[in-house]
């Protein structure tokens, strides 16, 4: 049982913030280098008690199990630009030394039956308590700006209709989940025949006049 939740709690925002703060600093440093960055931008949470007492219920999970069966109490977001972004931060990720990866979920490529997507990672984290170390379990979701606006409306009606979307409102989010995607798979489109427009005109005016 836990016994005070505040207390629960604190290695799961230990992990939220110092993980809030590496994430960013990967931005930066992209930035500084490449002028771009696949990171656009970083949030974090831990999961408010109602969240996880209401979680507990719905997935059947033991409060003596926590720890170990539930995932997201600490769950960071990354917000990327483009698709291929989303897959340039996971490969990052894994060569992290201070995470330990034990699940990846592709939801980009297999979407929910809701519409939603995103890149879910579930890993080993330690953070350095009084008493010595102390592994938790967290979350990172990484998905474009599109995807994160979808699902931060439907997450919002979802709180509202309680999980029971009418049968044409869910139709009607499933179809504006697809329309979101679209406009992802346009912006890389656009970017790729731009970066191909740039390296066309790169490669003319590296040229001598007597070429
Ligand atoms: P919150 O409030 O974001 O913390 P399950 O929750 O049973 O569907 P599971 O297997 O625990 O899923 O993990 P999954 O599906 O990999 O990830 C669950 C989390 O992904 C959710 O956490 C949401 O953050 C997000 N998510 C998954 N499906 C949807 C969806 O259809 N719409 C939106 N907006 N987000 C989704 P929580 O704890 O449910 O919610």
């Amino acid at each position: 049982m836990v016994d005070n939740w505040e207390d629960f709690l604190i290695p799961y925002k230990q992990a939220v913030d110092e993980l809030k703060v590496k994430l960013r600093g990967i931005r930066g440093e992209y930035l500084k280098t490449d002028g771009r960055s696949p990171i656009e931008f970083v949030t974090g949470r831990v999961k408010p008690v109602d969240s996880i007492k209401e979680k507990m219920v719905r997935r059947h999970i033991d409060e003596d199990r926590l720890e170990e069966d539930m995932e997201d109490i600490a769950g960071l977001r990354i917000m990327c630009q483009f698709v291929e972004d989303i897959y340039q931060v996971v490969d990052l990720l894994r060569k992290r030394t201070d995470i330990t990866i034990l699940e990846e979920r592709d939801y980009v490529h297999n979407k929910k039956p809701s519409g939603y997507r995103s890149y879910h990672i579930i890993f080993e984290y330690p953070v350095q308590m009084l008493s010595g170390e102390k592994k938790i379990l967290a979350e990172i979701q990484v998905r474009t700006l599109a995807m994160n606006f979808w699902a931060t409306v439907e997450h919002s009606l979802n709180y509202k209709y309680q999980g029971e979307f009418p049968t044409e409102l869910k139709d009607r989010l499933q179809s504006a989940a697809e329309a979101a995607f679209r406009l992802d798979e346009e912006m890389s489109e656009i970017r790729d025949e731009l970066q191909e427009t740039n390296r066309v005109d790169d490669t003319h005016n590296t040229r001598k006049p007597s070429d």
